[in-house]
């Protein structure tokens, strides 16, 4: 018998359809990181405007150790996500765990970052779990009894709206239990010129990244974007704490995706990506809001990056 199932292709089809139709049109960011546009983001990351990772890793290199000192940080580390393999390393030196749990959707990375990892750390056990971290996931039995800190580095937080966001630490606290901690870092909010170059470099890296995202619809749905139509366009949104990326029409445009005709004025655009920053009290209200309490914060001299430290709370009466 056949079994209707849907593939990650059907879900690709469905976002853009919708969201193309949208009275605001977006494509939800995840579908900007297939292979290449994981490769992008990569150069990204080593751009000189793009300073959060290079400041992230700074302040781990500084304050990894002050972590480890927090009594009950250190049996095993749960990786929301399959690890940068600087930052990671980093953190696994100074904490010294048990066990070390990375959780990624795709499988494929997941192997291949594990891999790299247990060559650097051939006494760690490492327990790779495949599996969507946006639910709480039931942790390997190896750790289950191991006190556990969880680490989400990059501000990859701030890709979701908070709603989703609050979801998503809840999820997190969930999956990891009470009286655990959460490594979390979390872009502050700066001067907009800054935070500009950061998301439009001169290079053109991360209008490529942009871009990518039509060459992707051109070469996985049955489609005909002209890709030369639409512009990358970075803007910082004031109201919302956040730089937005869109996709411009440069002119008039129309095309097909699917068999479905769609039309583009010039000036119009396509939303791709949000990424949220956070002043000192914003970030303590996203995690008090999910049930974590800040317990430790570490930032750059020029507080542009926060690496924060919460614990789950345990649920209590309040007034
Ligand atoms: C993955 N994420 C944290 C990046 C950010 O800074 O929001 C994605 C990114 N998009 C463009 N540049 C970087």
């Amino acid at each position: 018998m056949d079994v209707a199932r849907s593939t990650p292709d059907d879900a690709f089809r469905a976002d853009v359809l919708a969201g193309l139709k949208a009275p605001i049109p977006a494509i939800p960011a995840r579908w900007l990181y297939d292979r290449r546009g994981s490769e992008l983001f990569e150069a990204i990351t080593r751009l000189p405007e793009y300073y959060p990772t290079r400041i992230e890793t700074g302040i781990l290199e500084r304050h990894a150790g002050d972590v480890a000192t927090i009594p009950g940080t250190g049996d095993a580390v749960i990786a929301f996500g399959s690890g940068s393999s600087t930052k990671t390393p980093l953190l696994l030196r100074a904490i010294a765990p048990s066990a070390y749990v990375p959780i990624d959707i795709s499988g494929e990375f997941l192997r291949d970052s594990a891999a790299a990892l247990q060559a650097e750390f051939p006494a760690l056990p490492i327990h790779p779990v495949e599996a969507d971290f946006m639910r709480p996931i039931r942790l390997p039995e190896a750790v289950a009894k191991m006190t556990k800190l969880g680490f989400f580095p990059g501000s990859t937080i701030g890709n979701l709206v908070p709603r989703t966001a609050t979801d998503l630490l809840r999820a997190m606290k969930d999956t990891l239990g009470e009286g655990s901690y959460l490594l979390i870092g979390m872009d502050r909010i700066k001067d907009a010129g800054v935070l500009l170059r950061a998301y439009d470099d001169a290079a053109g890296v991360t209008t490529e990244f942009n871009l990518n995202l039509l060459h992707r619809i051109n070469a996985e749905l049955d489609a005909d974007v002209p890709v030369d139509a639409f512009r990358h366009r970075a803007i910082w949104n004031d109201r919302m704490s956040r730089i937005e990326m869109h996709l411009e029409a440069v002119r008039d445009v129309s095309f097909t995706i699917d068999g479905e005709r769609f039309a583009f004025a010039r000036g119009q655009t396509i939303h791709t990506e949000n990424s949220h920053k956070f002043g000192f009290r914003d970030a303590r209200l996203l995690l008090r809001s999910a049930g974590w309490a800040v317990v430790g914060e570490w930032t750059d001299h020029d507080d542009w990056f926060a690496l924060i430290l919460a614990e789950a709370e345990a649920p209590r009466f309040a007034p």
